[in-house]
C-alpha cells in the first residue's frame, strides 16, 4: 500500500507521472497481450482502469491478465460501485466536487464501503473536478452534473482547495474522455499553485507536447486514454 506515498515522493522530487487509462468497455482480455507490450515500453508509471458506463463483467479477468503482464500499479478509476475489483492495487475514491449531485458526492461512496472492506485496495481519496470542454462528455451525462466553465479559473482553484481542506489526497482536473479541449494550462497552473496535494490532469490530451505542457504548468500526473486507445504506438 504505497501508491500514494510514491506519488507524493515523485511530486517532491519533481518527477512527473503518467497514467494510461484503459476502458474495460473498449479493451478485451485477448487484446491485452499486444497492449501490454506497448505499455511496458511506454513511460507510463500507472495504469488506470475504468469508464463511465462499464458494468464490470470481465473486470476481474482483465485485471488478472494485466497484473500478470505489466509491472505497474493498477488503480481503479470507477464510474460507479460496480466497477470495484479486488484484483487492482488501488482505487481513486472519487468525490465529484464540481457537481452538486449528492449521489456522486456521498451516496456511491457510502454504498461502496461494504465492497471495499472486503478488498485490500489502497483507497486514494480524490477530489474530482469536471471542466467544460466543448461538448457534453460521458461524465457529465452519467453524473447529471454540469462541468465548471473553462474561464472560472479562480473558482476551480478554490474548489480544489476545498477538496484539500475536506481531506482529499489528490485532485483530478478532468476535461472528460475524448474532450475537444483539454483543461487550460492557466487553470492547471492556478490549481497547482493553490493546493499542496498532488494534481492529476486528464481529458483530451493527445500529443507529447500537450503532456509536457501540462507537466510544465504544474500537473504531477497526466492521464492518457483516447490517444493510446486510438494508437497503441502513441508512445513509440
Ligand atoms: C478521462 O482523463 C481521462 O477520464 C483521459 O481522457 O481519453 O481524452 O485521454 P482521454
Amino acid at each position: 500500500k504505497n501508491i500514494y506515498q510514491d506519488i507524493q515522493t515523485a511530486k517532491s522530487n519533481q518527477q512527473k507521472l503518467l497514467a494510461i487509462l484503459l476502458d474495460p468497455d473498449k479493451v478485451s482480455v485477448t487484446a491485452i497481450g499486444k497492449l501490454a507490450e506497448k505499455i511496458n515500453q511506454s513511460p507510463a508509471s500507472h495504469i488506470f482502469v475504468g469508464g463511465s458506463s462499464f458494468e464490470g463483467n470481465h473486470l476481474n479477468e482483465l485485471l488478472k491478465v494485466l497484473k500478470s503482464q505489466i509491472n505497474l500499479p493498477i488503480v481503479l478509476f470507477p464510474g460507479n460501485p460496480s466497477q470495484i475489483s479486488p484484483e487492482a492495487h488501488g482505487i481513486l475514491f472519487l468525490q465529484l466536487l464540481s457537481g452538486r449531485n449528492p449521489e456522486y458526492l456521498i451516496e456511491h461512496q457510502v454504498n461502496a464501503v461494504p465492497v471495499l472492506e472486503k478488498t485490500h485496495l489502497e483507497i486514494l481519496s480524490t477530489g474530482y473536478i469536471l471542466i467544460e470542454s466543448g461538448h457534453e462528455t460521458a461524465v457529465e451525462r452519467v453524473s447529471q452534473t454540469k462541468p465548471i466553465n473553462r474561464d472560472q479559473i479562480d473558482y476551480v482553484a478554490q474548489t480544489a482547495k476545498a477538496g484539500e481542506f475536506i481531506g482529499n489526497k489528490l485532485i483530478y482536473l478532468e476535461a472528460g474522455s475524448g474532450a475537444q479541449q483539454a483543461v487550460s494550462l492557466a487553470m492547471i497552473a492556478a490549481v497547482a499553485q493553490r493546493i499542496s496535494i498532488p494534481l492529476i490532469v486528464g481529458g483530451g490530451i493527445r500529443s507529447r507536447e500537450a503532456i509536457n505542457s501540462a507537466f510544465d504548468a504544474g500537473a504531477d500526473l497526466v492521464v492518457i486514454g483516447t490517444a493510446f486507445e486510438n494508437d497503441p504506438t502513441f508512445f513509440d
